[in-house]
């Protein structure tokens, strides 16, 4: 069956988290992605939090999968002219450099649209124009920038990052749709076009409710947040749903001596408050003035879920939400990374997905997050470093038969 990008050529010039990641979506739907490294050392990620010595580590491999790994100079006169041979045989060529990498390379987009007027340039920066335009950016920076980390946490303490890679995959992922609404562009206009994405606006994007919030807030408190006390901010709310029905994490029954993720997500539905006080054993509140409707319950929402948790902590978080969900209230246990990466029916989705490498043996690695019918994604494995240099300059660009020696010693792959 024929894939939804096959015959898709990419010039993947990423590096790191965001870029990587984006490419490979590109390649999971059939594009042929090609990573251009630096030789020596390539993606940076390689040889960073390394878990066994001297193999690709886990960072590199679990988001670079499905793509070819051809190594580059790119400040060799004989790399830049592969690289720019590689671009006319192209669609798309995208990058993650700190600003104005690119265009000191001597890529402008000026450049790049003469090489091949049909191709399509996607760059990912920390920000856009203005004051911030010239400062490099990794996740946490985007998320402090952009309003995840103020709006995360507690009242009464620091502004907290999320474990989600919102800045670096979550943009990753606003770049894939970006590239593929500009790939279905072309085939009206037969024109490539620039594709750009700031870190900082995508994660603005992601905190959209939050800036809905700053707004409400000149029209007085939030009256669904936890907080007793507002300023002209959005303040961190803790574990407060950010929708309009009311939410909370409760503790369970710890099932290990730590028992740090023994907690259930539960949201209360106006639907579902009668058959969850009948649940949890406190019917008397089903009718109680101050407890019957949603307004009313609005003030007293750290009462009620306190009541929640007398309840859920008789319950282990399974048991919890086993016996929640059976009466439709909108549930979830609070999953620990170990929890998953042993979870039987994420690998049976494909979700969690263990592939073979040449170097360090199986590894697991999270497949691709959405299924296209027509389009079924095979998860392998990430390249070795330079391992397709040969084919690609041989077979791609019709470079003759020891062409790969001969540019070594130049110094340009
Ligand atoms: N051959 C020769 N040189 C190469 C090369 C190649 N194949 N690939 C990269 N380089 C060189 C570049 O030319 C550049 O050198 P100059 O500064 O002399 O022009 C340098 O390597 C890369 O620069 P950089 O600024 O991209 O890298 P950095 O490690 O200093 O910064 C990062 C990393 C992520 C902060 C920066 O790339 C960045 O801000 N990127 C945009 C935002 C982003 O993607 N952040 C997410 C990162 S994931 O957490």
């Amino acid at each position: 069956m024929r894939k939804a990008l096959e015959g898709v050529r990419v010039v993947d010039m990423t590096h790191v988290q965001a870029g990587p990641v984006c490419t490979q979506l590109l390649a999971w739907m059939g594009a042929d992605v090609i990573k251009i490294e630096r030789p020596g050392g390539g993606d940076v990620t390689r040889s960073q939090l390394r878990d066994l010595p001297d193999v690709d580590s886990l960072y590199f491999t679990m988001l670079n999968g499905n793509k070819r790994s051809l190594t580059l100079n790119m400040k060799a006169d004989e790399g830049k002219e592969v690289f720019s041979q590689l671009l006319e045989r192209s669609d798309i060529v995208v990058e993650n450099f700190g600003p104005g990498v690119m265009d000191r390379m001597g890529y402008t987009w000026e450049r790049i649209q003469e090489i091949n007027p049909q191709i399509i340039y996607a760059s990912l920066k920390g920000f856009g124009p203005g004051a911030l335009e010239t400062a490099k950016a990794y996740e946490n920076i985007a998320q402090a920038t952009g309003g995840a980390m103020s709006t995360t946490g507690f009242e009464d303490g620091p502004p907290v990052v999320t474990g989600a890679q919102i800045g670096d995959s979550g943009n990753a992922v606003h770049l894939f749709g970006a590239i593929c609404a500009a790939l279905y562009q072309r085939t009206h206009t037969g024109r490539g076009q620039r594709v750009q994405i700031s870190m900082r606006a995508g994660i603005l994007n992601l905190c959209r409710v939050k800036l809905r919030d700053q707004q409400r807030l000149e029209h007085g408190p939030l009256a669904e947040y936890p907080n007793e006390e507002f300023g002209d901010f959005v303040p961190r709310s803790g574990n407060a749903s950010g929708g309009g029905q009311p939410g909370w994490a409760v503790r369970c029954k710890p099932t290990t001596e730590k028992g740090a993720n023994a907690w259930v997500y539960v949201v209360i539905q106006p639907q579902v408050w009668e058959p969850l006080m009948h649940k949890i054993g406190r019917p008397d509140l089903i009718e109680n003035p101050d407890y019957a409707t949603p307004e009313a319950r609005l003030p007293h929402l750290p009462d009620i879920f306190d009541v929640i948790e007398q309840w859920t902590l008789t319950k282990t978080k399974w048991e919890a939400f086993s016996e929640l969900n059976a009466i439709n209230v909108p549930c979830g246990p609070v999953l620990s990374t170990k929890d998953l990466i042993e979870d039987e029916g994420l690998r049976a989705e494909g979700v969690v997905v263990a592939v073979d490498h040449p170097e360090r043996g199986t590894y697991s690695t999270v497949g691709c997050p959405f299924t296209l019918s027509d389009s079924p994604v095979e998860v392998k494995r990430s390249p070795l470093l330079g391992e397709h240099s040969a084919e690609i300059l041989e077979e791609l660009l019709d470079r003759p038969e020891g062409e790969l020696e001969r540019l070594t010693a130049a110094g340009a792959v």
